[in-house]
């Protein structure tokens, strides 16, 4: 007979920031046990599941989640006793019931999305296979080309930068394990050049250094000599990919929206002049990425956006799309981007993820599996990224341990399919 659940167990812990978050523990009737810990974002979409906090001010500054907690503890640990998790779907679908709001309001994202990803890792404990075999079967054999974010700005990092992330994209690598051999590389390299410049190198919340740069463009530059620094070529090896996480900047005036380019003091822009500035980097920098261009309520400005720079490069919808098929099929019938950043606790359970990412395949948008902000040493993005062979993964830096785990976990997975294991330049025109 297969096993069944047998207890259910929840706890706050916390995340990377110094925040509560949850964890979920889940036993089978087998004795097998197998735990997941959620993450939690910083620039979050409008329109991302409910992530529920209890809001008393006495504790964790109303950031505790003894609420969800005791929801996973009390109803849904009694409604999923007994259950078999064979069938992940069954067991998200239950859950999605139970809740039986729109945004996961009631029992709350995180709760829900605890038990799904604690679900899923019993499963594959309880019949000896990793995760992304268990999700992907024998077809789960590419490994992501990593965004790795090296210098951090916005929302994630108190200095003079409005972009919140550059990354580094090594496309050119032959495998997984080299591209992140290169990027640390080039991390370390930036780190040197800005000591020498006479900048901080201290790091922000994903890792990447936070400089008191004077400009983007600055950013650019040390990021073009980093690279060359370390014996490789920007365009060829190494491309740069940005997350503006622009919905941080949106202001409105007269019913018109704009960017507010405040920490940096570039001023006010709007969309059409936002995206003149996109089109003068791309003739300057090689840029293969752009997430977040335009704000996550500013659809007219995305169709204009994807169709003056959507041929050229890749464009992730992120607050635009917040892993929910409802605004990708959206994106997908007004041609807006081409690309869809999946981040779990967006949407908040496995199943419905699983979902995002095949609706935007099909439809020949790529996926970036991403992190949040506020992580933990859980991991189990790195196997959703071969499971879904997505083809890029966006987990931070290349130091602070709640980002490595992932980059060492995609590492164990690439030895473990040995010749199978597959490394594709996604960004090869
Ligand atoms: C983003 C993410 C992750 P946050 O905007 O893409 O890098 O940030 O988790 O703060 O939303
Ligand atoms: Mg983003």
């Amino acid at each position: 007979m297969s096993s069944t659940i047998s207890s259910i167990r929840a706890l706050e812990i916390l995340d990377s920031r110094g925040n509560p978050t949850i964890s979920v523990v889940i036993e089978l009737s087998s004795g097998v046990r197998a735990s997941a810990m959620v993450p939690s974002g910083a620039s979050t979409g409008e329109f991302e599941a409910l992530e529920l906090r209890d809001k008393d001010s006495k504790r964790y500054r109303g950031k505790g989640v003894q609420k969800a907690v005791a929801n996973v503890n009390g109803v849904i640990a009694s409604a999923l006793k007994g259950k078999g998790v064979a069938d992940l779907t069954a067991l998200d679908n239950l859950l999605i019931e139970m809740d039986g709001t729109e945004n996961k309001s009631k029992l709350g994202a995180n709760a829900i999305l605890g038990v799904s990803l604690a679900a899923a890792h019993v499963a594959a404990a309880d019949q000896g296979v990793e995760l992304f075999k268990l999700l992907g079967g024998e077809s789960a054999v590419t490994l992501p080309v990593p965004l790795v974010n090296v210098i951090n700005g916005g929302a994630h990092a108190n200095n003079s930068l409005d972009t919140q992330e550059f990354m580094l994209a090594p496309h050119g690598a032959s495998s997984f394990s080299e591209a992140v051999r290169m990027s640390a590389e080039v991390f370390h390299r930036l780190g040197a050049l800005l000591a020498e410049s006479g900048f901080d190198t201290a790091v922000g919340d994903e890792g990447g250094y936070a400089p008191r740069l004077k400009s983007t463009e600055q950013a650019f530059d040390f990021l073009l000599k980093s690279i060359e620094g370390a014996g490789y070529r920007p365009g060829e090896d190494i491309s740069l990919a940005l997350d503006v996480a622009s919905s941080e900047l949106v202001a409105k005036e007269d019913g018109q929206t704009y960017y507010q380019f405040v920490k940096s003091g570039r001023g006010k822009l709007n969309s059409e002049q936002l995206i003149e500035l996109y089109q003068s980097w791309l003739g300057k920098y090689p840029i293969v990425s752009i997430e977040d261009g335009l704000g996550e309520n500013d659809w007219s400005g995305w169709k204009t956006l994807t169709q003056r720079l959507g041929s050229k490069i890749q464009l992730v919808g992120d607050d635009l799309f917040v892993t929910n098929q409802k605004f990708i099929q959206r994106g997908i019938e007004e041609h807006v981007a081409n690309s869809v950043l999946i981040k779990l606790n967006q949407i908040g359970s496995l199943s419905e993820t699983l979902t995002a990412i095949a609706c935007a395949a099909e439809a020949g948008y790529t996926n970036v599996i991403s992190h949040r902000s506020g992580e933990t040493s859980d991991t189990t993005i790195a196997d959703l990224a071969v499971a879904t062979n997505a083809g890029q993964i966006k987990t931070g830096s290349m130091c602070r341990s709640e980002r490595i785990a992932k980059y060492n976990r995609l590492l164990w997975i690439e030895s473990a399919l040995g010749s199978k294991a597959v490394y594709k330049d996604c960004f090869k025109n």
